[in-house]
């Protein structure tokens, strides 16, 4: 067992485009609805991204920044029989289809969460890193991701020998998948072989007519696990009455790392055979150590509000009990704020809670985890990911100069229509493709002009 080398857990942060908006487009995303149509600050919101991933990279752990994808997406919007420059393209489309219009502008890739799920060396029998990225089937705007996704995966991790990012299963609603934002790895250490527990929502030829969508199919979960050869899995299902009351994912009311897993007792619909289900998985390899928070602690409905359970559990070099790093709406939250200090002084595998500012992102129903991608590497593999892209202080200083520059400090949903944005967020995105090293045909808007 121990002949794998060790390994680290990096992030992969999804960089706020300069389209973030509130445009409300995610039914059953509470956040989401509640704020539709409020002015967003995308100048703000990139820069609390960026200080977040600063956050970890001083904290000594391995930060990688995922470029945002081109908004306005006119490829999209010609798809649809919009034809003419691009700047006419994007000016019928809000006039003839603005719900398309608006999907076509989502700067949702910001959420790397659900740009793939991820199965570590340690876990894949041929001993790369896999990747699948999402097909965001559910949501239109989300579902426009995952070629682009593909695209930048390859880009970060682009050595075959080490890494294989596949093709995103197909977009169809029996394999609906939404990435890692559904997916638990429990290990002893990262390094070692782990249990890999997969969330779903629903059943690919299941009716569906609960009020909220179920955006994860078992079926895509399946496929994943026999794609990736991922070790040890253990499926579970979501619990219907936790989608109902807003966890779209089920990273809205669990997260896990190590040996950990940490979750309202809401979230799975038949949670004793879940644990049981674990317990097994993990038998010879850990003790699973459950840390469980009871409605009586902390209501459902405070949960999605405070998103504690969307905190990253991370593992600060020398130190041996793992950090929550939760937004700061739960530190608002008096139950919730209580329940995270509770889990810290409980003398388990978690031993301290911390708190980020993200709140632009959070208004779009979007934690601190939410916005990052979980990677565990290897030491060579780490060496083989694109430099350019790794969070340092200079690269931080950079890309807040180059936001500075581009984005525009408050955008309402109607802003979206203006023809200029279309110039601003070109400009932006040609200028980073330079800076993270991406090639000059990184974008499909550079790639036309070939
Ligand atoms: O898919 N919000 C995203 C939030 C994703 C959060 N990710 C995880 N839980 N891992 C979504 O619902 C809202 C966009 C808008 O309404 O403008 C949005 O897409």
């Amino acid at each position: 067992m121990s002949a794998l080398p060790p390994a680290v857990e990096a992030n992969a942060d999804g960089l706020v485009g300069p389209t973030h908006s509130y445009a409300g487009l995610s039914p059953g995303n509470i956040a989401s609805q509640i704020n539709a149509g409020e002015a967003s600050n995308p100048r703000a919101a990139v820069l609390q991204g960026l200080d977040k991933m600063k956050r970890l990279a001083d904290l000594g752990l391995p930060q990688f920044v995922l470029p945002p994808h081109e908004r306005p997406f006119t490829p999209f919007l010609r798809s649809l029989g919009f034809a003419g420059t691009d700047a006419e393209v994007v000016e019928c489309a809000w006039r003839e289809a603005p719900a398309m219009a608006a999907a076509a502008c989502s700067a949702s890739a910001m959420w790397a969460a659900n740009a793939a799920t991820v199965t570590p060396s340690a876990d894949a029998p041929d001993r790369r890193a896999h990747f699948t990225p999402a097909n965001l089937f559910t949501n239109l705007h989300r579902s426009l991701e995952g070629e682009q996704t593909t695209r930048a995966l390859r880009r970060l991790f682009p050595d075959p020998r080490r890494f294989a990012v596949h093709d995103p299963l197909p977009a169809v609603a029996h394999l609906g998948d939404e990435g890692a934002a559904n997916h638990v790895r429990l290990c002893a250490d990262h390094g070692e072989p782990g249990v890999n527990l997969m969330v779903y929502g629903r059943e690919a030829w299941e009716p569906w007519d609960t009020k909220f969508p179920a955006r994860q199919t078992r079926e895509a979960s399946e496929a994943i696990v026999r794609r990736h050869g991922a070790h040890r899995p253990v499926l579970a299902r979501q619990a219907r009455s936790a989608i109902e009351a807003g966890a779209f994912h089920n990273d809205v009311v669990c997260v896990g790392a190590k040996t950990a897993l940490l979750f309202h007792e809401g979230a799975f619909e038949d949670k004793a055979a879940t644990l049981d289900a674990i317990r097994r998985a993990a038998d010879g390899l850990f003790t699973p150590e459950f840390v469980e928070v009871s409605e009586k602690d902390l209501p459902f409905a405070d949960a999605v509000k405070s998103y504690l359970f969307n905190s990253m559990l991370i593992t600060v070099p020398g130190e041996d009990r793992l950090t929550l790093l939760a937004p700061t709406e739960t530190e608002e939250n008096p139950r919730a704020h209580a329940a995270a200090q509770a889990v810290a002084a409980s003398n388990g595998t978690i031993g301290r809670v911390e708190y980020v500012d993200v709140r632009q992102s959070m208004r779009n129903g979007g934690g601190p985890a939410c916005l990052r991608l979980r990677v565990v590497l290897t030491e060579q593999e780490l060496t083989a990911a694109n430099a350019f892209q790794r969070m340092n202080d200079a690269l931080h200083a950079r890309l807040g100069d180059w936001a500075r520059r581009w984005y525009r400090e408050e955008l309402r949903p109607a802003d979206l229509a203006d023809p200029q944005l279309l110039e601003e967020t070109r400009g932006a995105l040609d200028q980073l493709t330079a800076i993270l090293n991406l090639g000059s045909d990184f974008y499909p808007f550079q790639r036309a002009g070939a």
